[in-house]
Parts: C-alpha cells; sequence; structure tokens
C-alpha cells in the first residue's frame, strides 16, 4: 500500500501487494532555494528518496534542500543543462519507480500519486498534459503554447502515438526502462528525447492531467527558440535513428505502426515488476478508461515491444 500526504497509509489497486514499489523523485535546481523553501515541505510520504540535482546553485538552495530535507540525495551536476541534470539524477536513484518534477513550484507534488497509479495500472512512461481535462497552465505564454502545439503535432506525424503535450518536465517512469534512454542529453529537449525514445520503443505511454502554475519565483532558464530549436533537432535526430534501424531490417515504409519497434538489451522488461503485483494487461483502452485509480488518463501509445514478455 501506499502513503498519503499525510503519511498515512491507504488503499490502492494494489492492495494485496506484498511489497509496494519504493518511489524516487528527482528534481534538477539551478537557483532555487526560495521555491524549494515552499515546494519540499508539500512533498507526501509516497516519496521515500528525494534527489536532488544542483547545477552549481549560488543561493544557497543545496543548504536549503538540506535544512529542509536531511535524508535528500544531493548530486552535483557535472555538465551545465537540465537534461544532463535529470540523467545523473536518474543514475543516483534507487526506487523502483523514478518521477521528475521541475524546482520552480509549478508542479504540484499531489499529482505524484496520479503518476504512480497509472504506472501501477500497467504504464511504463507516464507523462503530464497541460492540454487533458483536468489539466492546465497558468504558465503558458502564447509564443510557448504554439511552439509547444507544432512540435508535439511533429512528434505525432513522426512517431506515431498521442501525444498531447510534448514539452512539459512532470513525468514519471519505472527505473527499469532507463537503458532505453541512454544517450547523454544536455538541455530542455530532455522531455522530448525521453518520450519519442518511449514511442519508438514500443513503450506503453500513457498521459495524466497535470496543472502547471506560473513559477513562484526567479528566473525561468528557457529560451523559447534556443530550445525549441534544441527540441525539434532531437526529432529529427531521433527519427533518423528509427529509420536507419528500419532500413537495416529491409523495412522501407518508416512506419512504426507496422511492427518492429526499436530493439533492446532490456528483454523481460517487466517481469522483475512483479513484485509489486502489476497487471500487464490492464492498460487497453485508447480512453483510458481502463487505467485503474487514475481520474483523467490517455494512453499515448500501447507499447508493442514488450507485451509478449510481459505475460
Ligand atoms: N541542475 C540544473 N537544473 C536546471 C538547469 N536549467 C534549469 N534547471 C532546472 O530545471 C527546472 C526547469 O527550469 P525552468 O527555468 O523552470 O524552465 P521552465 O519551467 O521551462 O520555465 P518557467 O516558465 O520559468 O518555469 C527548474 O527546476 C530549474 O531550476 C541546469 O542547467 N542545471
Ligand atoms: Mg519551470
Amino acid at each position: 500500500m501506499n502513503k498519503d500526504v499525510n503519511g498515512k497509509t491507504r488503499g490502492t489497486v494494489l492492495d494485496s501487494s506484498p511489497c509496494p514499489p519504493r518511489v524516487s523523485l528527482v528534481i534538477p535546481t539551478l537557483n532555487e532555494a526560495e521555491n524549494l523553501a515552499c515546494l519540499l515541505p508539500t512533498i507526501g510520504g509516497i516519496v521515500d528518496e528525494l534527489v536532488i540535482v544542483d547545477g552549481r546553485s549560488t543561493d544557497g538552495t543545496v543548504e536549503k534542500a538540506l535544512e529542509l530535507r536531511p535524508d535528500a540525495v544531493i548530486v552535483r551536476e557535472q555538465r551545465a543543462g537540465k537534461g544532463y541534470a535529470l540523467q545523473a539524477g536518474f543514475a543516483a536513484c534507487s526506487g523502483d519507480i523514478i518521477v521528475m518534477m521541475d524546482a520552480d513550484g509549478s508542479m504540484a507534488p499531489a499529482e505524484i500519486d496520479t503518476f504512480v497509479s497509472a504506472l501501477q495500472a500497467g504504464a511504463d512512461v507516464v507523462k503530464g498534459s497541460r492540454f487533458l481535462q483536468g489539466g492546465g497552465s497558468g504558465d503558458l505564454t502564447g509564443v510557448r503554447m504554439l511552439g509547444n502545439a507544432v512540435l508535439t503535432r511533429t512528434v505525432r506525424w513522426t512517431f506515431g502515438g498521442r501525444f498531447s503535450d510534448l514539452c512539459y518536465g512532470y513525468m514519471a517512469f519505472w527505473r527499469d526502462v532507463l537503458p532505453f534512454f541512454d544517450e547523454e542529453v544536455g538541455g530542455f529537449e530532455i522531455e522530448t528525447f525521453l518520450n519519442v525514445r518511449a514511442l519508438a520503443a514500443g513503450l506503453r505511454v500513457v498521459e495524466v492531467a497535470s496543472y502547471e502554475e506560473h513559477r513562484l519565483s526567479g528566473e525561468s532558464n528557457l529560451s523559447a527558440i534556443k530550445d525549441g530549436y534544441r527540441v525539434l533537432s532531437t526529432i529529427v535526430r531521433e527519427r533518423r535513428r528509427v529509420r536507419r534501424y528500419r532500413a537495416s531490417l529491409g523495412l522501407h515504409r518508416p512506419d512504426l505502426h507496422s511492427g518492429s519497434p526499436m530493439p533492446h538489451p532490456v528483454i523481460a522488461l517487466r517481469e522483475h515488476r512483479s513484485h509489486a503485483g502489476i497487471p500487464a494487461t490492464t492498460l487497453t483502452s485508447a480512453s483510458g478508461s481502463a487505467v485503474a485509480g487514475v481520474a483523467v488518463a490517455a494512453v499515448v501509445s500501447e507499447g508493442s515491444a514488450l507485451r509478449g514478455h510481459a505475460q
């Protein structure tokens, strides 16, 4: 059983589970001390491990984090960039489930339950969406909204899937899918990279509704044009990678829906999740109605690659 924000145990779809999955939360920080003071106290008991990856902040971010959460694992970023920071954080996690969230107070820790429920219901990767019913944003400018819409459609067009929101950093996945993300990615294109890799690998990807607030304080590190270009470059590069693989199989239609997802050394992916009682075939409906315990969710990709191994 999981714990709620008050630390009390509560029933979930996995009541009979003898050993619930451990949840690690990764937060990248670059001068976010003021925001951490508001954010960290609201993180509930569902999180077993907190990993802060700091980008050489000069405002006492690390000190503030340790003051509020002496149990936090602090990772010092080796290369500048949100992507590098997150990947260093993923490597430091020991939980079965990894959740990633920004430090600026724009994402509500209370939503972690929804992400974890969708993973427990059978998803491999869960993505927050500001455009599903129940989601929204108090932060998106017109330019960012337009850029995100174009990039999201580009991914739908080139990779398939049904993403409604590509460039949003609230995500969660089972730690055992990490080998699919085995390339270093530097900046704000990290979410796109994770999303398209998951699609190309044939993982089960689900979106859940999420509400994004305006950052509480401090400066944005995102540049819509520069980072938009990096996102587009990532889509093109990953698409070429899939094409090369399909060409090597003699498949000339570069259509991801016709089978043969990208291969990977991870074979019996879900077998070692069995301790958590994960039902392998729960996610069956494109409307998301079969995603137990989740209020609003949509299946982005059914995940063809590993179904055989999950039975
Ligand atoms: N460690 C590390 N963290 C970073 C770096 N760049 C950004 N971050 C963190 O990544 C998260 C997202 O960055 P933001 O600047 O909030 O980007 P955004 O959410 O697109 O922009 P806002 O609309 O201003 O919130 C925040 O927690 C940042 O502190 C970096 O180079 N290193
Ligand atoms: Mg932000």
